[in-house]
């Protein structure tokens, strides 16, 4: 099937005249609506013809009883929503009996939404101390993560859970002791942040000056962005920390500390700027050398060239220096210059040529947090959205427009909503397949449409577009793909890829196990495909659109999947593990715990589960590795006033 001639669920053949998406093909529909409205087209017929007040009577009491016996109840949809295992049968509202009919004409209860359901229904309100006894789960899984870490692998990258080792895969700069601190400090895990910062005190810039390679992305994105964030929730930028909503009895860590390694790290981290003979970096760092290299293809990926902003662009800001903010701007400024498919972009990028390469387009590996940057780094800027900002919300707008266009299908039989890929550019084969990290769209999309607020505010101050609420909807609709891919495997927790079942492509193929998921003929998951690192990017996003929707659903399948992580993937002995294959039980353990378990995973479940909106999201921008940085106000950068 041809990438651009295949059904478009998304494109403008779903945009109704108004312009606006119509979402009604996806919503439940009410028996009660329908038969009311046979009932107002047929008492029309009768005015014009033969109605008599006998046979309205007949026609209300049959129509009465057969409301008895049509009407579904409201648990008839929980447990398929909510896969059932949480929810307490004791407080099930039942359909009224025949004797309450008799007694009383029937009053006939409204039928909401779905969203409206679980915020109507007793049996998916928790209560307050309910969530805050899950958070505290959180934080008790945090500490157990750290303590497989300290007592193992302190100083080394990543935890071997299995083998009780460390390891060192991302340079040696002790990554899951960075990433770890800001989630700590946000959790008040006190020890944590006592020994995590001592750690990057006493070593940390020693390492720096000592250490070899380093990937010039993830040492972005997990260290810098790490230490950052820790220096702005420590107060360091004296800058609002308060908006953090952070108890001040928390432990924090020494700013002034986490500013000077920051610094060093930062313009070692530049030479892979200023080595390249384009805007576009070189991969790779050589940190005691203070050189950088390209990767052996010569070629960057396309999302790690283009997510390194919100990070030297805050440095550029607490450090008055505007040559952090200039460099990794430079990316985005020519990256608005190069061709693209309806906004979207392949995932490699020559930094010799300073062009694209090949015609891959995904929103997966080495695509991702293109789209993410995009908009981000257009929040984190307050002052500079309407003026010298202003192409980044735009190149963001064309891309979502792009993937609504080329890249949304629907499932079959059930019409999930999935995001696939073009793997030879617009005019090849469509691929139905979705790597987890996709997951992180619906939480971009959904902060896309509100910029941060609730989508209650936003509607009521009218600041919503038709195209929001489109976006807004989509997010909602592949969030609950995503959880599907979690719900449809033995373990519940979801495979690294899935492909999906859709009309033309009858092929089908292995599934995730769980037999009794609605949707385990619409995913298929390859053998290949059947491991779980502990990735954030589905939790990610229940947190965003719990944030803006305030739909406790989101809450109940976070809850679901953090309940999966603590079956299939605790280690008695401290930490816990990636598994090979999700789809069996009992699963088997890979011996390796990713620093962003520690640094996004519970960070983001923490945070779902948090009552007093801690980090508000029109406050803070979340760096891709969950490191929250403040929305920076009153501020036209350095760099592009020089
Ligand atoms: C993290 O390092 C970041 O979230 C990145 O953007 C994608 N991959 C991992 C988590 O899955």
């Amino acid at each position: 099937m041809s990438g651009g001639s295949g059904p478009l669920p998304y494109s403008m053949r779903d945009v109704g005249a108004g312009g606006a998406y119509n979402n009604a093909k996806f919503r439940h529909r009410s028996r009660l609506k329908m038969f009311v409205q046979s009932l107002a087209t047929n008492s029309s017929k009768y005015r014009c013809g033969k109605f008599t007040v006998g046979k309205f009577l007949s026609l209300l009491m049959v129509s009465g009883l057969l409301y008895l016996f049509l009407h579904k109840s409201p648990e008839g949809l929980v447990p398929d929503e909510l896969h059932g295992k949480e929810v307490n049968n004791n407080n099930v509202r039942r359909a009224p009996s025949i004797r309450t009919f008799w007694r009383k004409a029937p009053r006939l209860p409204p039928r909401l939404p779905p969203n409206e359901i679980y915020k109507n229904n007793s049996l998916l309100q928790q209560s307050p101390s309910e969530w805050t006894s899950r958070q505290k789960k959180v934080k008790e899984a945090f500490e157990h993560a750290w303590s497989g870490y300290r007592n193992y692998a302190m100083g080394y990258d990543e935890l071997m859970p299995l083998s009780h080792r460390g390891t060192d895969g991302l340079g040696g700069l002790g990554a899951t002791i960075v990433d770890s601190l800001d989630t700590a400090i946000i959790m008040g895990a006190d020890d944590v942040v006592s020994e995590a910062s001592k750690w990057i005190e006493e070593n940390l810039m020693k390492r720096i000056s000592e250490k070899g390679q380093v990937n010039l992305f993830e040492t972005t994105i997990r260290v810098l962005g790490g230490l950052l964030s820790a220096y702005h929730l420590s107060g360091g930028d004296h800058a609002g920390s308060v908006d953090s909503g952070i108890p001040a009895s928390y432990k924090k860590a020494n700013p002034e500390r986490l500013l000077e390694v920051s610094k060093d790290l930062a313009d070692r981290l530049l030479l892979a700027f200023t080595s390249s003979p384009t805007a576009i970096p070189l991969s790779d760092v050589i940190l005691r050398d203070r050189t950088a290299h390209a990767a052996p293809d010569g070629l960057s990926s396309t999302s790690e060239a283009s997510t390194l902003q919100l990070e030297f662009s805050y440095l550029s800001r607490v450090s008055g220096d505007p040559k952090y903010d200039r460099e990794a701007m430079k990316v985005l400024e020519h990256m608005r210059t190069l061709p693209k498919v309806q906004g979207l972009v392949p995932i490699y990028i020559n930094p010799s040529s300073g062009q694209f390469s090949g015609e891959n387009i995904r929103l997966g590996s080495r695509g991702d947090s293109y789209y993410e940057y995009l908009l981000k780094v257009w929040i984190q800027q307050v002052e500079s959205r309407d003026s010298s900002l202003k192409y980044l919300f735009e190149m963001y707008t064309e891309a979502m427009r792009g993937v609504k266009h080329l890249l949304v299908r629907k499932t079959v039989p059930n019409k999930l909503v999935f995001v696939g890929e073009l793997p030879f550019g617009r005019n090849g084969d469509f691929s139905p397949k979705m790597d987890h990290l996709v997951c992180f769209l619906p939480g971009t999309l959904a902060l896309g449409a509100t910029k941060g607020i609730t989508k209650k505010k936003a509607l009521e101050s009218n600041l919503l577009t038709d195209e929001d609420i489109e976006n807004l909807q989509l997010a909602e609709d592949l969030a609950k793909t995503c959880v599907e891919m979690y719900f449809v495997t033995s373990t519940g927790l979801a495979p690294e890829i899935a492909y999906f079942h859709i009309e033309g492509n009858p092929e089908g193929g292995p599934d995730g196990g769980n037999k009794s998921n609605k949707y385990v003929n619409d995913i298929i998951i390859k053998p290949l495909d059947r491991h779980n690192l502990l990735r954030p990017e589905t939790v990610e996003s229940l947190f965003v659109l719990h944030r803006i929707t305030e739909d406790p659903k989101y809450r109940e399948w976070g809850w679901q999947i953090f309940q999966a992580f603590e079956k299939y993937t605790k280690v008695d002995s401290g930490g816990y593990s990636s598994l090979d294959d999700v789809t069996s039980l009992p699963p088997h353990r890979r011996d390796k715990m990713e620093t962003f378990f520690l640094g996004e995973t519970l960070k983001y479940l923490y945070l779902l589960f948090d009552e007093s909106n801690t980090l508000p999201l029109d406050k803070y921008v979340f760096n891709t590795e969950a490191h929250p940085l403040p929305v920076m106000r009153s501020m036209e950068q350095a760099s592009h006033s020089v």
